[in-house]
Parts: structure tokens; sequence; C-alpha cells
């Protein structure tokens, strides 16, 4: 296994056939990155901007998962979608050994942590390629084995969420949440992580 485990589910809207939402998981020494996308509206355009999204991140992150600059990255992915309808986005890295979260996110990204309360890890305003000055926060807090990251599009409503078990796989986790929260209108997107390991 991973330095997490990660549970994904996804779906495009009522009526089109690609989903412009998108992740990316990528995984360093002792360390991890997750991305969630979301392509502005939906259809071809949005997964085009919201591929394009992924792949330069795996490009700027892949080699330096553990060092990464959160904010530094928003503001390259910005310059990088200039020629898109542009996206929302939400960034974080966990490191294991510290049992830290980092996380900054620009626009309707939905971000909480189930740990022995729930809390809500606030995206700023903005959109992704629009040109104009971002200005990203980069925020640390506590994220301890067997806690839960849930990141989130605006396709699923925003919480508080309903119960969950959470000793259940995080991908049945995931399933759960865009069953229950899901709307037919939107593109839809969950991310669930976990450290795994004794509680
Ligand atoms: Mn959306």
């Amino acid at each position: 296994m991973g330095v997490v485990e990660v549970g994904t589910c996804r779906r495009p809207m009522r009526g089109e056939s690609v989903c412009g939402d998108a992740w990316l998981h990528l995984e360093g020494a002792n360390s991890c990155f997750l991305a969630v996308v979301d392509g502005l509206g939906h259809g071809p355009a949005a997964f085009e901007a919201a591929t394009l999204a992924t792949e330069h991140l795996r490009r700027e992150v892949a080699s330096r998962v553990r060092s990464v600059d959160l904010g530094a990255t928003l503001q390259s992915l910005h310059h990088a979608l200039r020629s898109t309808r542009g996206v929302v986005a939400g960034l974080a890295t966990i490191h294991r050994p510290t049992e830290e979260l980092a996380f900054a996110g620009i626009g309707n990204i939905e971000a909480q942590i189930i740990g022995s309360a729930a809390m809500q890890v606030l995206s700023h305003p903005g959109i992704l390629g629009d040109g104009r000055r971002l200005h990203p926060v980069v925020h640390h807090v506590p994220f301890q084995v067997g806690w839960l990251l849930i990141l989130h599009s605006d396709g699923l409503a925003p919480g508080p969420y309903p119960p969950v078990a959470r000793g259940l796989p995080c991908t049945r986790i995931a399933q759960l949440l865009l069953d229950q929260l899901g709307r037919d209108d939107d593109d839809a997107l969950v991310v669930v992580a976990r450290l795994p390991g004794e509680v």
C-alpha cells in the first residue's frame, strides 16, 4: 500500500459522455499529493481544461512531492491554463511522519477533514486560467492516522455529510457520498483519503 489509501468516485453531468472533473494522486517518499480539478461548465471543453490541468500538475509535482509549494503550483497552473476556459482546483499534500496536511484551493472546491470532529479547510475565490491576479493561501492542519480527507467538486452538495462508517474502505465512502450528495445537473467528483495504520 502507498502512503495514503485513496478512493474516488466520479460521473459526468446527466446527458454528457465526458466528465469535466478530474483528480490526480502522486506519491513520494512518505508524502502524497492529491488534486481535484473542476473544469468550468461541463462537456468536452471542461474535460479538456481539466485534463490539461492534471497533466500540468503531474509534470510539475511528480519529481518533488515532498517539497512541493502549493501556492507556487497554483500560480503555474493559472498561467498554463490561459488558453482554456479555466478550472477551479484544490491541491493537498499529506506528510505521513508528521501527520500534517497542507491544502490550497481556488474556487468552489470543498475540503473537509473528518477527525475527532469535522473541519472545513477553506478554498479562496478565483478561477485558474482567467488571467486575473491570484492570491492562493496554503493552510496547514493536523491529519492523523485514521482521519478522512474529503475533497469534492460542487457537483456534490457541501457538507455536513451524512454519517459514514469511518472504517469502510475509502472507495466505498466516496461512492456513498456521491450517491447521497451528488447533483445530476453538473459533473461530480469526490476523493477520499486516509493515512492507513493503527489508530
Ligand atoms: Mn462543477
